[in-house]
């Protein structure tokens, strides 16, 4: 494979090409496809509008490369190897050759029900064999998924339904997530009474649960399975045709449906995956993250199935039915390439050696970190008691927005350091800016991380509004896409993530705006105000901070915080529950009337001690009472 980049002499050579002749490497990169017909340009952009379009004219389907064209070497080869919820319950192979038919089968299923190019599907499903068959069915016809995470309430679903006017929702009776039993279909029943745009949806049975069929709208996965055939062409789509929308929290307003394109997406997650992890043929590769986030779209579904990989599908937890689960499945599914999430990692380490001790991890050879900074402890950690101090850990940074990983070592030819992501792929440009715009040149330095190039995976759109992705992302500097985090460069050149500068939050590697959370504590009718802030957290990375006034007496809190709580648990999700609310009697404002969240973010961290300036406050006395209550 010529894409594989093997020293980091040979990195530094490819990366000087990718910068000096963008479109001789990338073109020279999607020769590996197979494409019904080649681009006529490899590139046309500008950040203004913005208009992005990679491999201009060429065509294409996503799914010939991800699973056709890997038929006749390795049809036979597992797939994907499922591990359920459940140690006792059996794991399930899907050889490469049974996705095919799968696959094949399933959209027929969703062609029979009307689905056609272009038309948009929801997926909220558990983490089932099934669920990657629904996506790639999808990108097989020509039909867009948006997947919702089955961990998003009744609410988040139908807003997300409704914004992209969904026709076909793909769903399960429920899932297992640990010892819990999620009644997914009824959520998705109640969402529907206010989504006029579906039409049918299809249940897979997972958990046996009752559930209740709506004649002429619902019908069962298994049934139309049988009755379809496992024959269906792959549908011809252009390079820039729409592959899904994702949902993703920003500092104001709804989740915004972030758009990825087909080809640019397909040549770029592949790249990044063979070469930031060094897979070689035949590895058995296990990224944790669900795929109702990007994570689980890019590298636990996509990228390594377009590289032949044998991918292991986690229905589970982390800790159930103990702190050991991870490290059993490494072994028993011989894992060689592991990626997951600091906050699991985190926790854990918090559970002890004498979940660790008991498996053999031989079988890794590289380690993955993803959706936050990893702090410097968990790193170790990591690279001690997981991967013996054999394996090479890559901190990788990127968004749903970038499709793919854009700042990470590269497995074993990177020299490393803890907590950071070391330096930019091939093709990636990233820039750091002071607030006033001015960039920040040479090392040891410190600004906003933008972007000044596109790169072939990045967002085009944001579903139904073109605007918003241009104001979010390409307004706050010219000619630049700006990630929203901040980023050190070191005296070495390599790159520090240190973490959002926006209103947004990851919690336990969840992706939330504040302003999301706040909305919901704000729809309890007593409350009046609320201010969200983020605060460290050993485990979760950030946890949630809610800084309330209401009208109630103080007698009545501990009932209030109940009614938040659910609250934000039906119009988010558990994800976005605070850990923390406390009441006060006012918020400090600015005479505009703008909250400061600045000294909010202090009293949450605990440091009170140098609030800075107060003085712009109407009534800083606010602010004295606010140090001196009490979170419960
Ligand atoms: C992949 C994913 C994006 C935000 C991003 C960062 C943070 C992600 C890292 C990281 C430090 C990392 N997509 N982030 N990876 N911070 N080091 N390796 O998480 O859209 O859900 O979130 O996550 O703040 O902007 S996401």
């Amino acid at each position: 494979m010529t894409a594989r980049i093997s020293t980091f002499e040979q990195y530094q050579e490819e990366y000087k090409k990718s910068i000096e002749d963008p479109e001789g490497f990338w073109a020279g990169i999607a020769e590996n496809f197979t494409w019904k017909k080649k681009w006529d340009k490899v590139l046309e952009w500008n950040f203004k509008e913005p208009n992005i379009k990679w491999f201009l004219n060429a065509k294409l389907n996503i799914t010939e490369n991800c699973i056709d064209r890997h038929l006749a070497h390795k049809g036979h080869q597992p797939a994907i190897v499922w591990e359920p919820n459940d140690p006792s319950e059996k794991s399930i192979t899907l050889t490469y050759n049974q996705l095919h038919e799968q696959v094949c089968t399933f959209s027929n299923v969703l062609k029979k029900q009307g689905v056609k190019k272009g038309d948009r599907v929801c997926i909220y499903m558990p983490m089932v064999p099934e669920a990657a068959v629904a996506m790639l069915a999808c990108a097989r016809i020509g039909a867009v998924h948006s997947v919702v995470f089955a961990g998003f309430s009744t609410q988040s679903l139908s807003d997300r339904i409704n914004d992209c006017n969904c026709e076909v929702v793909i769903t399960s009776d429920g899932l297992f997530r640990g010892a819990k039993t999620v009644e997914l279909k009824k959520i998705v029943d109640e969402a529907l009474a206010v989504c006029p745009c579906v039409r049918n949806v299809i249940v897979l049975k997972r958990t046996g649960t009752p559930v209740e069929m709506k004649e002429g709208r619902d019908i069962y996965w298994t049934e139309e399975m049988q009755n379809s055939s496992g024959d269906c062409s792959s549908e011809e789509m252009d390079s820039e045709d729409m592959l899904y929308i994702l949902y993703t929290s920003g500092s104001t307003g709804k989740p915004k449906g972030v758009v990825h394109t087909t080809a640019g997406y397909m040549v770029y997650t592949w790249y990044s995956f063979l070469n930031v992890f060094q897979y070689n043929d035949g590895d058995v590769y296990w990224c944790t993250a669900d795929i109702g986030w990007v994570t689980g779209h890019s590298y636990t579904v996509y990228a390594p199935l377009l590289a032949g990989a044998t991918i292991v599908m986690f229905e589970g937890i982390p800790v159930y039915p103990d702190a050991g689960r991870f490290w059993s499945v490494i072994e028993k599914h011989e894992v060689n390439i592991f990626y997951t999430a600091p906050t699991a990692i985190r926790s854990l380490m918090a559970s002890g050696l004498d979940f660790v001790k008991p498996y053999d991890l031989g079988s890794l050879r590289v380690l993955g970190s993803v959706g936050e900074p990893i702090n410097e402890e968990a790193w170790i950690w990591y690279n001690e008691n997981i991967g013996k101090n054999q394996c090479p850990i890559v901190d990788t940074w990127w968004q749903t927005e970038t499709g793919g990983i854009l700042i990470s070592p590269l497995a074993g030819i990177t020299e490393t350091k803890p907590s950071y992501a070391m330096l930019p792929l091939p093709g990636v440009q990233p820039v750091l800016l002071d607030s006033t715009g001015h960039e920040l040149t040479g090392n040891a330095v410190e600004g906003n991380l933008c972007i000044k190039f596109p790169w072939p995976s990045m967002i085009r759109t944001t579903y139904g509004d073109h605007e918003r992705c241009r104001q979010t992302y390409f307004d706050t500097y010219p000619n630049m896409y700006f990630t929203g985090d901040g980023c050190r460069r070191d005296a070495d050149g390599d790159y520090r993530i240190i973490g959002r500068v926006d209103d947004v939050l990851k919690v336990s590697g969840h992706r939330l705006g504040t302003a999301d959370i706040e909305d919901a504590i704000n729809h309890c009718p007593e409350v009046v105000e609320s201010a969200v802030v983020g605060y460290p957290h050993p485990v979760k990375g950030q946890g949630i901070y809610a800084f309330v006034t209401c009208d109630k007496a103080e007698h009545e809190y501990a009932a209030l915080k109940q009614d938040i709580l659910h609250n934000v648990t039906n119009l988010i999700g558990p994800i976005a529950k605070p850990d923390k609310i406390q009441f006060v009697r006012g918020l400090p404002k600015t005479r505009s009337g703008k909250i400061m969240r600045r000294i909010l973010r202090k009293i949450a961290e605990g440091d009170t001690s140098n609030l800075g300036d107060t003085t712009t406050l109407i009534d800083p006395t606010v602010v004295e009472e606010i140090k001196n209550g009490v979170a419960s």
